[in-house]
C-alpha cells in the first residue's frame, strides 16, 4: 500500500542520514570540515575563528533538525494538545553553548575543536546575541521555551524576526547614551532556518462586504483587504536539556507579494519599482525599543496584527493537516497571549471562525474564549495599551466591527437602566471615550480569554483589587497567579560552571539541573566551613573574570578581593529607581570625603555597578544614565577615594553580559517603588548564583524572602499599601520639605556643579523636589541604612556565606520549570510527551 511505501521511504532516508549524525568527536570534526568546505565560502585551508564558529553551528543545527523532525512526527502521531506562546519579543541570548550543553555534547565538541586548534569557549564567543527583545518580558519567553523543551511539553513559540534587534549602546565622552543599529543579520545566523514552504498572505485595509447567507438567511460579512504582504516563517529549533524533544520558535518576517514592480521599472521609475517591497519589509524591520511603555505608532500596530494573523493561520493549517475540524481547535492548541501585544488574535480568530468557517457567533465566541489566555506583565498606566478606534477602523475595518460586537454583547449583561449600572458599563466598556476614542486592549484580552494571570503574588493581587477590579468581581475564577521563573540551565549550569560542578558534587547528582527543588539539600551545608570556603572561592573566581573584563573594556582598575560587588542591572526606568542608587553613591562619596583619611582607608571596599539601556525617546532615563556616568568619572578619578569606592557604568547590557555579571555579584539591587515592578526575574538569577538581594517589598522580592528566609535578604522600605499616603503627603507638603537631610545634601552637590553642568539635571531634580512620584526622598534613609547593613555583614564571612548558601538552597521554586508546570496544569491543560529514548539513541549513533 501507499502507506507502506511511505514508511519504507522514511526508514531508507533515516538510514542514509543517521551515520552522518553520529557524534563521536572524529565524526564531529568531519562534519565541521564538511560545512567549512561546502556550506561556507571558505575552505579548511584558511580556517579562522568566525568561520569555524559558523561551521560548528551548522553541525549543531543538523542534529537539531533531525531531532525536530522526529519530535514533530511523534507529536502528530500522539495527537497531543500543544501550547502556542505568542510574544512580540524573545530575548534569547546566544544559542551555540546552550544547544551544545542541552545536547550533552560539550566534551565531544571540545575535543573536536581542540583538534582543529580552537577552544570551545572562543568559538562560543564568536556568536552575536540576537536581541529580539527589550528586557524581562522577552527574556521570560526565552526561559519558558527552554523549560517547555526540557520537560517534553509539545509547544511552539511564535514571534517576529526583526531585521534590527534592540540597539547597541555606547557612552560618549559627555556620558550620554549613544544608540547604534544592531545589524545582527549581516552575517548568517545558522540557528535560524528560513522555511520556504511556509509563506502566508496577510491582508490590511480594504472594505467589508455584507451578504445574506442562502442557507440560514442570516447576514454574513467578508473582509476584502486592499493590500497584502507575505509572512515568511523562520524557525529556531529549541533543544531540551537531556531529552531529544526539540520544539520550534517560529519567527515571521514580512515579504512583499511582489518583489519588483516591472511596469514601473521599465518606465524608469526605479525607486517606485521597489516601493512595495520596502514598505512590506518595513513591518518587521525593527523592534520597538520601549520597555514598560506603549509606543502608539501605526507601524507597531501593523506588527502586532501581522504576528497574530500569520500565527493563527499556521495553527489552523496544522490542525487541518491532521484532519481535525475547526471545532477541535481548543483541544488542539492553547494560545497564550504574552501581554496585550498579541490581543488582536482574539478578533482575528473570531473573524476566521465567522467569516471563513461560517460558524455561528455563539460557537465562534466559545471556541475563542477556550483557546486564549492572557498574561499581564505591568500595571504602569503608560504601558497599558489603548489603540485609537480610528486607526483600527482604517487598518482592519472588520476587526473594529468585531470588537464593537464583542463589547456590545458583553455590556448587554449589565444593561439595567439605573445610574449605578450606567457607571459600571462605562468602566467595563472595551471602548473608552476620552479625548480620543480608544480600544482598551487589556479589557479585550480579559473578555476573550478563559484565564488571566499576573506574574507574582503581589502583582496578581493588585490586578484583582485595583487594575481589573470590576472584571474580577464578574469572573472571580478567571484570575490566577503564576509567579515567574528562570531556567537553571542558562542561569546557573551554563553561566556558572564552577558552581554547577560544586552543587553536583555536593548533592552527588546533577538532577537539580532539571528539578531545581533538589537545591534544598544544600541547607545542611550552609554552616560547614569547608563548604563555605569552596563556595566563596567560586564567587571570587567569577569576580576576577569580571574585574578583567572591566580592565579590558573600560580601562578601569578595580579590586576584587575583599571588595563587595554591588550590582543593579535592568532597563533604566524611573520606577526602578536607578536615580536613588546613584544619589546614594553621591551621598556615600561625600561621607567618605568628610572622613579622616586614615579611617577612610580602612573602610570596607565596594564597587557599585550599573548597567541597562534607556529607550531612545525616554528623555528622563537618558539623563539618569548621564548622571551615573558623570558621577562615576568624578568618584573614580578622585585620589582621596582610591579603591575604597568605585562606580562603574557598563555599556550595552545584554543577555551575554548578564551571564558574566550575575555569577560575579555579591549583592544586587531591586529597589523599585513598592507596587510597581510586576515581578522582576533577574532577582531570581542572582539568588540562584549565591548573590544576596538588597530590595524593596515589591514583585518577586517578597516571595524570595518567604522562600529563602527574610533573614537572608536585605529588605527595606514600606509596604505597597503605604505608598499612596506618602505620595499624597508629597503632593500636599512638597517632597523637598519631607526629604531626608543626606539626600538634600547629595542633591546640593549635583546643583553646585560637582558633576558637570547642572542644566542637564534640572528636570530630574525638579521632579524630586516637587512631587517625587516614586518616593525616593521617603525611601532614601532606609535604603542607605540597608546598604550599611550589607557592608557590615560582608565583614563577617561566615554569616555572609551562610546567607548566600541558604538563599540558593531556597531557590528551587524559582525555576521556570515550576512556572511552566503551573501554566500547563492550570491554564493550558497540556501534558508532557517525551520521545521514546531507544529510537533516538540509535539515531545519534
Ligand atoms: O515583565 C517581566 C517582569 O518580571 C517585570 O517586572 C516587568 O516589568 C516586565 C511593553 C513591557 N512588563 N511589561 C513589559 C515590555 C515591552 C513593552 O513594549 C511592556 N515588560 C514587563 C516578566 O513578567
Amino acid at each position: 500500500s501507499n502507506k507502506y511505501k511511505l514508511k519504507k521511504k522514511h526508514s531508507l532516508i533515516k538510514d542514509l542520514v543517521s551515520p552522518y549524525l553520529s557524534s563521536d568527536y572524529k565524526h564531529l570534526q568531519k562534519n565541521i570540515a564538511y560545512h567549512l568546505e561546502y556550506t561556507l565560502p571558505q575552505t579548511t585551508r584558511n580556517l579562522n575563528l568566525f568561520g569555524t564558529y559558523l561551521a560548528t553551528s551548522y553541525t549543531v543545527r543538523d542534529r537539531l533538525l533531525q531531532l525536530s523532525h522526529d519530535t514533530q512526527k511523534y507529536y502528530t502521531e500522539k495527537k497531543v494538545k500543544t501550547a502556542c506562546y505568542i510574544s512580540i519579543e524573545y530575548l534569547m541570548g546566544r544559542f551555540l553553548q546552550n544547544a551544545v550543553l542541552n545536547l550533552n555534547l560539550e566534551e565531544e565538541y571540545g575535543e573536536a575543536l581542540a583538534g582543529l586548534g580552537y577552544g570551545l569557549e572562543d568559538i562560543y564567543d564568536q556568536e552575536q546575541d540576537p536581541a529580539l527583545g527589550n528586557g524581562g518580558l522577552g527574556r521570560l519567553a526565552a526561559c519558558f521555551l527552554d523549560t517547555l523543551a526540557t520537560h517534553n511539553y509539545p509547544a511552539w513559540g511564535y514571534g517576529l524576526r526583526y531585521n534590527y534587534g534592540l540597539f547597541k549602546q555606547s557612552v560618549d565622552v559627555e556620558g550620554d547614551q549613544v544608540e547604534k543599529t544592531d545589524v545582527w543579520l549581516q552575517f548568517p545566523y545558522p540557528f535560524m532556518i528560513e522555511n520556504h514552504f511556509i509563506r502566508i498572505p496577510i491582508g490590511f485595509y480594504g472594505s467589508i462586504e455584507t451578504y445574506v447567507d442562502q442557507k440560514t438567511k442570516g447576514t454574513r460579512f467578508k473582509w476584502h483587504p486592499s493590500e497584502y504582504v507575505i509572512a515568511q516563517a523562520n524557525d529556531i529549533l529549541i533543544p531540551g536539556y537531556g531529552t531529544d524533544n526539540t520544539n520550534t520558535l517560529r519567527l515571521w518576517s514580512c515579504r512583499p507579494i511582489q518583489e519588483l514592480d516591472f511596469k514601473k521599472f521599465s518606465l524608469g521609475d526605479f525607486k517606485g519599482a521597489s516601493e512595495k517591497r520596502l514598505n512590506a519589509e518595513n513591518i518587521t524591520n525593527v523592534l520597538y525599543p520601549n520597555d514598560n511603555e506603549m509606543a502608539g505608532k501605526e507601524l507597531r500596530f501593523k506588527q502586532q496584527y501581522f504576528l497574530v494573523a500569520a500565527t493563527l493561520q499556521d495553527i489552523i493549517r496544522r490542525l487541518k493537516e491532521q484532519k481535525r475540524t475547526i471545532y477541535e481547535l481548543p483541544d488542539f492548541a492553547a494560545v497564550q497571549l504574552n501581554d496585550t501585544h498579541p490581543t488582536l488574535a482574539i478578533p482575528e480568530l473570531l473573524r476566521v471562525l465567522l467569516d471563513e468557517e461560517m460558524l455561528t457567533w455563539d460557537e465562534a465566541w466559545d471556541i475563542t474564549q477556550r483557546t486564549f489566555s492572557y498574561t499581564n506583565h505591568t500595571i504602569l498606566p503608560e504601558a497599558l495599551e489603548r489603540w485609537p478606534v480610528k486607526l483600527i477602523s482604517h487598518l482592519l475595518p472588520r476587526h473594529m466591527q468585531l470588537i464593537e460586537a464583542i463589547n456590545w454583547k458583553f455590556l448587554e449583561n449589565f444593561s439595567e437602566n439605573n445610574k449605578e449600572s450606567g457607571k459600571l458599563r462605562k468602566k467595563l466598556s472595551l471602548i473608552e471615550n476620552s479625548r480620543d476614542t480608544l480600544v482598551r486592549m487589556a479589557w479585550l484580552a480579559i473578555v476573550g480569554s478563559h484565564k488571566v494571570n499576573g506574574v507574582s503574588d503581589i502583582h496578581t493581587n493588585i490586578l484583582k483589587d485595583k487594575v481589573f477590579k470590576d472584571f474580577h468581581k464578574i469572573y472571580p475564577k478567571k484570575f490566577i497567579n503564576v509567579t515567574n521563573g528562570v531556567t537553571p540551565r542558562r542561569w546557573l549550569h551554563a553561566c556558572n560552571p564552577k558552581l554547577s560542578e560544586l552543587i553536583t558534587a555536593t548533592l552527588n547528582s546533577n538532577e537539580w539541573i532539571y528539578d531545581l527543588t533538589h537545591l534544598s539539600k544544600l541547607r545542611e551545608h550552609a554552616d560547614n566551613e569547608e563548604f563555605q570556603l569552596k563556595w566563596a572561592a567560586i564567587k571570587l573566581f567569577n569576580k576576577k573574570k569580571l574585574q578583567k573584563y572591566v580592565k579590558r573594556e573600560l580601562k578601569i582598575d578595580i579590586g576584587y578581593k575583599d571588595v563587595v560587588y554591588d550590582i543593579q542591572i535592568k532597563r533604566i526606568h524611573e520606577y526602578k529607581r536607578q536615580l536613588m542608587n546613584i544619589i546614594g553613591s553621591i551621598s556615600y562619596y561625600s561621607d567618605l570625603l568628610k572622613m579622616d583619611p586614615k579611617k577612610r582607608k580602612e573602610m570596607p571596599k565596594r564597587v557599585s555597578f550599573i548597567a541597562g539601556k534607556a529607550a531612545p525617546g525616554y528623555f528622563v532615563a537618558k539623563k539618569i544614565i548621564k548622571l551615573i556616568n558623570c558621577v562615576s568619572k568624578v568618584i573614580n578619578t578622585d585620589p582621596e577615594i582610591g579603591d575604597v569606592f568605585k562606580v562603574i557604568y557598563l555599556p550595552n547590557y545584554s543577555v551575554t553580559l548578564a551571564e558574566l555579571l550575575i555569577p560575579a555579584t555579591d549583592v544586587s539591587e531591586h529597589i523599585s517603588t513598592p507596587g510597581t515592578e510586576a515581578s522582576g526575574t533577574s532577582n531570581m538569577k542572582f539568588v540562584l548564583n549565591g548573590g544576596l538581594i538588597l530590595g524593596t517589598l515589591d514583585g518577586a522580592n517578597l516571595e524570595i524572602m518567604k522562600n529563602s528566609g527574610e533573614e537572608n535578604v536585605f529588605a527595606f522600605g514600606i509596604t505597597k499599601e503605604k505608598v499612596d499616603q506618602v505620595k499624597q503627603n508629597n503632593i500636599e507638603k512638597g517632597a523637598y520639605n519631607l526629604m531626608d537631610e543626606k539626600m538634600k545634601n547629595a542633591i546640593n552637590l549635583i546643583e553646585n556643579g560637582t558633576f558637570g553642568n547642572i542644566e542637564n539635571y534640572q528636570g530630574l531634580i525638579e521632579e524630586l523636589k516637587g512631587v517625587d512620584r516614586y518616593i525616593l526622598g521617603h525611601d532614601f534613609a532606609p535604603y542607605m541604612e540597608a546598604m550599611d547593613r550589607v557592608m557590615q555583614t560582608y565583614q563577617k564571612p561566615q554569616k555572609w556565606w551562610k546567607m548566600s548558601i541558604l538563599g540558593c538552597a531556597g531557590s528551587g521554586w524559582l525555576s521556570s520549570d515550576r512556572t511552566i508546570k503551573e501554566y500547563a496544569e492550570n491554564i493550558w491543560e497540556i501534558k508532557p510527551c517525551p520521545l521514546p529514548k531507544i529510537e533516538s539513541e540509535k539515531q545519534l549513533g
